[in-house]
């Protein structure tokens, strides 16, 4: 087989980056490891920012988005028993996000991939990349029993966290950034209309909780959990138990309580590889830099990575000029950074680590209450929670 991008993974960044191509009129094939049920079915991020919006509808993917994903105009701190509400267009010039889960997102993007794209292969696991610092980059893979060669011009590793793709860059050319946090995420969906119709982001002594949604029938909440919790020790009601006391207030607000649906638990690290290229091997999404989900960024840095690639190798061809591709590692790193920090600020703000001292309480509680009585550090919050922007 011969194309000229060679995608690996069918994630958001691998499945958005061929509807890109598509649509610029490049070919691709794209290569999956797991089946197109699992890929649909996987829970994981919320929240698109604007920015990720704009670039779904300009795809001609954002059709079912814009019908039934929610618009949301801020978010809630909840601490120390209190309420306060970010308003996101006041404070940013109009930007909002956009509640439409990454389930629908990638469904979408499959349907029009397999509609109007070129081949999206599923159960079609890749074994390695070769030849990334040559002139023809190969994917070796294994499909419906069989081992095959993708030969390709360029090749994007859109792998997430445990793909092979970032493998082919030679360890004395890498440096790795990472930290992984004492805490998970035990998160839960639930049948129940959210108890708020905006997300809430809570600071409690027993450590944190969100609370978000899928759907105005659906809910999504998560709990910090000490590190290698497994989710099947937690009951259904020690689970709402809990969330009930983490977000406590002194008003009437209320958790509403109803039948859990899936549960489980997802570790915490923030994590950089560089660069994000090497030769004609470029890497996209989780497959390069993870952040821990607090800020919710995950999702939106893989949109736009792939947006980066799609435009450098559309100014290759209508240019000949190399500069962009050239300059894609570097352009995307200004941007992951910005999130990371981001994102490690959320969580720092909002979690409890095992053993924090009572200093550090205070301190947190003090960087809430600035939040609460000040523009500018609430603007700041809101600038990042909305999105930095694509140079
Ligand atoms: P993905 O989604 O992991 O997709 C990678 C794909 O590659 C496949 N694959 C292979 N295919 C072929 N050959 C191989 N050798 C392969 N190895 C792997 C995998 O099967 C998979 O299909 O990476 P991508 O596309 O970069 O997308 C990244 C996002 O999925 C991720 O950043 C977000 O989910 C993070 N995240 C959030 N991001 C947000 O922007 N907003 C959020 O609200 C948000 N909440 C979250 C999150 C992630 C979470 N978890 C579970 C980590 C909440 C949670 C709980
Ligand atoms: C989610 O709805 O899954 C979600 C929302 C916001 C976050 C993380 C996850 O910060």
């Amino acid at each position: 087989m011969r194309t000229t991008v060679g995608i690996i993974g069918a994630g958001p960044a691998g499945l958005l980056l061929a509807r890109l191509l598509h649509n610029a009129g490049i070919d691709s094939v794209v290569l999956e490891s797991r089946d197109r049920g699992y890929v649909e079915q996987r829970q994981r991020a919320g929240i698109l920012e604007q920015g990720t919006v704009d670039v779904l509808r300009a795809a001609g993917a954002g059709a079912r988005m814009d019908r039934e994903g929610l618009r949301h105009d801020g978010i809630e701190l909840r601490f120390a028993r209190r309420r306060h509400r970010i308003d996101f267009p006041a404070l940013t010039g109009g930007r909002s996000v956009m509640v439409y889960a990454q389930t629908e997102v990638c469904k979408d993007l499959i349907a029009l991939q397999l509609k109007e794209g070129g081949p999206l292969l599923f159960e079609a696991e890749a074994l390695a990349v070769e030849g990334a610092d040559t002139g023809s980059p190969r994917v070796r893979f294994r499909h419906e029993g069989r081992e095959d060669v993708l030969e390709c011009a360029y090749v994007v590793g859109c792998d997430g966290f445990w793909g092979v793709a970032r493998k082919a860059v030679p360890e004395e050319l890498t440096q790795v950034f990472e930290r992984t946090y004492p805490f998970g995420w035990l998160g839960i969906l639930a049948d129940v209309p959210p108890s708020h119709d905006e997300l809430v982001y809570a600071r409690h002594d027993r450590g944190f909780a969100l609370l978000s949604m899928r759907s105005p029938v659906v809910s999504r909440l998560y709990l910090q959990v000490p590190e290698g919790t497994d989710a099947e020790s937690w009951s259904d009601e020690a689970i709402w138990d809990e969330l009930e006391r983490r977000f406590e207030t002194d008003d009437d607000w209320r958790l509403a309580r109803g039948p859990i649906t899936a549960k489980s638990v997802t570790p915490m690290r923030s994590h950089v590889h560089e660069p994000m290229r090497h030769g004609r091997l470029f890497l996209a999404g989780d497959a390069a830099h993870i952040v821990p989900p607090t800020g919710a960024k995950g999702l939106n840095l893989a949109v736009g990575d792939v947006v980066t690639f799609a435009r450098a190798l559309e100014h290759r061809r209508d240019t000949g000029s190399d500069a962009l591709l050239d300059a894609y590692s570097a352009t995307c790193l200004r941007r992951v950074w910005q999130a990371e920090r981001f994102s490690y600020e959320m969580t720092t703000l909002l979690h409890r680590p095992p053993g924090a001292t009572p200093f550090e309480d205070r301190i947190q509680l003090a960087r809430l209450e600035r939040l609460a009585s000040a523009r500018a550090a609430e603007q700041d919050l809101a600038e990042g929670y909305t999105g930095f922007a694509l140079e």
